[in-house]
């Protein structure tokens, strides 16, 4: 049986891209390629290719030369459209197709009723096992109903099989870099050519995922689209066993190590430092291992988690700092994140030495022309005061599966506020006012929908749910981005 695995590409638009797009491998499709291969061996041949480098074009001629029977695409909401076009194409030339990932596991019924060329939905964030699963229905052509986290189309029904949690602790297949390794110098080079003045020597990257989840999980940023917020950590030492092999085997110095916040358990930060092993500390202090990690501001200010970071290798920290105004932090929910506690963290970063990538949004709910004033001037203030790789200053994109969406979308059946009139009162404590037949009526235009168009649902955030216009966000994001580029960061988009 013929597998192959794809990473849809993004819609076209470098100006949507974010600046560390393109610069790593995905590595989700290895880990299902890696675990497919350990547990079918020679039954099956797989094959993977990744539109963050590869064009869409360049897909499809791959599906053509090698024919797989299955077709698997991982689709986020920004990539889903040309995912689709994929698919399809896929499907014209006789292979099945599922579809993982977060856009997938957001919209599953819909999809596959919708997209008669889908014939099958992963919905797990944590994928390995269900599609182990499929394949093995596949290969030894047995019923479908047993296959964990399966949505898929039975005559005219659409049957939707048990989700189950996966613990990374039980299992957290290690991707095999065999299967890319004519790729990995690729990424590597795009990576030296983006930040390599961060690193002053040759750079070869991947990320690695040994937990998920973030310690703002329960009331989640107001942006976050992230499938499962819940924390979930995997075997520290088989974490640093890994990064040995991948530094022994295929020299990989830089590892961006892709939890949603490392700030998030303390125990296993300990359990890092612990188990850390003695060849792995000579790597680190002689600068031979780096760390590339996401942190929420306020973590970074507690347990002396910057020195430990230190310790543990970090050089680069990723964090959402959002805004320059604390009444806007707080209605993106950063939970007690003010803009002198993002100061501070960055600080504390700057004095470990380890430098910033800082992402900006303009248009929370209830944005005004002050308070993107107060975050203008908070970015230039912070530029003078900490290093950064990259400052990515953007629009707010609602994406599904975040309490934006609840408000733009699900106000009825919200997943993140407790009902309507719970939205209701925040819209009202951020002074913005919205007649209820036209909300109802954005509700309607969305509501049946597996693929949005992205400037639509921007227009409509814009209009109704803040004070400012959009084109006055686009003026201000242009002036920065000009201020951040003579100052030499990189910038790019977050989302919008
Ligand atoms: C690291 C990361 C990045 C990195 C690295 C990306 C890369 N090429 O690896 C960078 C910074 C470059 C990046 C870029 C982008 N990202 Co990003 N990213 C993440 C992050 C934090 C972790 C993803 C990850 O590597 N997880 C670890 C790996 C092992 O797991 P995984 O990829 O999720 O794969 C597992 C399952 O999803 C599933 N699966 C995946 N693919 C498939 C395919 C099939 C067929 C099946 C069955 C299952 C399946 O099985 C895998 C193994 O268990 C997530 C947040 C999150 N927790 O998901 C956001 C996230 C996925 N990113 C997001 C976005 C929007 C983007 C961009 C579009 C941003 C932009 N404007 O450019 C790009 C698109 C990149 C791309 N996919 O090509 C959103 C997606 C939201 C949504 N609604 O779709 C997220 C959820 C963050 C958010 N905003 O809330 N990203
Ligand atoms: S800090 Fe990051 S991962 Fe945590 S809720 Fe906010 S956006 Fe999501």
């Amino acid at each position: 049986m013929k597998i192959l695995l794809v990473n849809s590409p993004h819609d076209v638009d470098e100006g949507k891209k974010n600046s560390n797009f393109s610069l790593f491998p995905h590595m989700g499709i290895v880990q299902l390629a890696t675990r497919l291969n350990q547990e079918f061996g020679d039954k099956i041949e797989i094959g993977l290719i990744d539109g963050g480098i590869s064009t869409k074009g360049e897909i499809i001629e791959k599906i053509e030369a090698f024919k797989p029977d299955l077709v698997g695409i991982s689709v986020l909401t920004p990539t889903y459209e040309e995912g689709l076009k994929i698919a399809q194409a896929a499907k014209t030339m006789g292979a099945k197709v599922v579809l993982g990932d977060d856009h997938a596991i957001f919209f599953p019924e819909k999809i596959i009723r919708n997209r008669p060329y889908v014939d099958f939905i992963i919905a797990n964030d944590v994928a390995e096992q269900p599609l182990v699963e499929l394949v093995n229905s596949l290969y030894y052509k047995r019923p479908l109903d047993s296959v964990c986290s399966l949505v898929y189309r039975d005559k005219d029904t659409i049957k939707t099989n048990p989700s189950k949690k996966y613990l990374l602790k039980t299992l957290n297949t290690v991707p095999d870099l065999n299967l890319i390794s004519d790729k990995l110098s690729i990424y590597s080079q795009k990576y030296y050519e983006a930040h390599g003045q961060l690193h002053g020597k040759k750079i070869n990257v991947v990320t690695i995922n040994n937990a998920r989840g973030c310690e703002n999980g329960v009331v989640r940023c107001s942006y976050c689209s992230i499938a499962d917020l819940t924390i979930n950590t995997g075997d520290p030492r088989r974490f640093w066993e890994t990064i040995g092999h991948y530094h022994a085997e295929h020299g990989i110095n830089l590892f961006f190590e892709v939890y949603d916040s490392f700030t998030s358990s303390p125990v296993y930060i300990d359990q890092l430092l612990q188990t850390m092993p003695k060849n792995i500390r000579t790597l680190i202090d002689s600068g031979d291992i780096e760390f590339m990690i996401y942190a929420r501001a306020l973590g970074l200010l507690k347990r002396d988690n910057v020195q430990k970071f230190k310790r543990l290798g970090v050089k680069r920290v990723n964090i959402g700092l959002d805004s320059g105004d604390t009444k806007m932090l707080e209605a993106q929910r950063k939970n007690k994140t003010t803009n002198q506690t993002n100061l501070m963290a960055l600080k504390a970063l700057k004095m470990a030495d380890m430098s910033v990538h800082g992402s900006f949004i303009l248009g929370a709910l209830g944005e005004t022309r002050t308070s993107v004033e107060n975050t203008v001037a908070h970015i230039i203030d912070c530029m003078e005061k900490v290093d950064f790789s990259s400052v990515e200053v953007s629009r707010l994109y609602p994406l599904p599966n975040s309490p934006i969406w609840d408000i733009l979308v699900n106000a009825e059946h919200p997943q993140f506020y407790k009902d309507k009139s719970e939205i209701d009162q925040v819209l009202s404590e951020m002074g913005i006012t919205i007649d209820e037949a036209h909300w109802a009526s954005i509700r309607q235009k969305y509501c049946d929908l597996d693929l949005f168009n992205f400037q639509d649902l921007m227009n409509d955030w814009y209009e109704n749910f803040t004070h400012v216009e959009q084109s006055y966000v686009l003026e201000k994001i242009a002036h920065l981005d000009k201020i951040i580029q003579a100052a030499k960061i990189r910038t790019g988009k977050n989302v919008g």
